[in-house]
């Protein structure tokens, strides 16, 4: 898989070093390469950016620039994503699809956002072009978000994560259900035990008590959620339980 980060703020994506996402660029299981946006500036102040047509508060980044970087980083067949807080949410489902792009260029923005214009020229072209926030609330532009995305993106590329076991019972996985609380040793930490259950070598009755905490905990913190997966399985969110 290749990544291609263009941004004014290179710097900001240093932690692409570290951790797993480190070693699989190290290993050469993903290419991620980092561009500043202003190699494709052409007045001497390097400007990136104007004051919005129609008026308005803050300045926008500008489409002409965005083009020249994007003419060249993009290769035929790539996607392209757009961070904004405007986008679609990113979920596990988005990080599932992307993880199986062979090439993905991360457009981020600062300011107001990108000129919208950049997102309809790529569609036009037959890129796909997909236009994702990571939650609502406001971030001062793309790459944080961009780092949450490839963070959640690489770890599903095939031979990443050490035990592949470990990416199928977690938070947002298959089940819809939030994880059930993990516990090690010592078993009695400042007076609070480990739940006997887990120490009684019975594995149906331990796999039984994870899915019951892992529906309480979802119904406490998502209910959200629980009301999807009932209603994917036709059920009322009742009877999940
Ligand atoms: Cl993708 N960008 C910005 N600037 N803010 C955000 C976001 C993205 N997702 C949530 N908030």
């Amino acid at each position: 898989m290749r990544i291609d980060v263009v941004s004014i703020f290179p710097e900001y994506l240093a932690p692409l070093d570290l951790s797993l996402v480190g070693k699989a660029r190290q290993s050469g299981l993903v290419d991620i390469t980092v561009h500043d946006l202003r190699d494709w500036t052409s007045d001497r102040h390097r400007t990136v950016d104007d004051t919005p047509v129609g008026g308005g508060a803050g300045m926008v980044m500008r489409a002409d620039v965005w083009g020249r970087a994007l003419d060249e980083v993009l290769q035929p067949g790539a996607t392209l994503v757009i961070p904004t807080p405007s986008g679609r949410t990113f979920n596990q489902r988005e990080a599932e699809d992307l993880a199986r792009r062979e090439r993905i260029v991360f457009a981020c923005g600062r300011y107001e956002g990108i000129d919208g214009r950049v997102a309809r020229h790529y569609r036009g072209a037959d890129y796909h072009v997909e236009e994702l926030s990571i939650g609502d609330y406001v971030l001062n532009g793309g790459e944080v978000a961009t780092l949450a995305m490839i963070e959640a993106i690489a770890r599903l590329v095939p031979g990443m994560v050490g035990n592949p076991e470990s990416l199928v019972e977690e938070s947002h996985g298959a089940a819809g259900l939030l994880e059930y609380p993990v516990f090690t040793r010592p078993t009695t930490w400042r007076g609070l035990d480990v739940p006997e259950i887990l120490l009684s070598g019975h594995h149906a009755n331990i796999e039984r008590w994870r899915r019951d905490e892992a529906l309480e905990r979802t119904a406490q913190l998502r209910p959200d959620l629980i009301a999807a997966l009932a209603k994917s399985q036709g059920l009322s969110a009742r009877d999940l339980r």
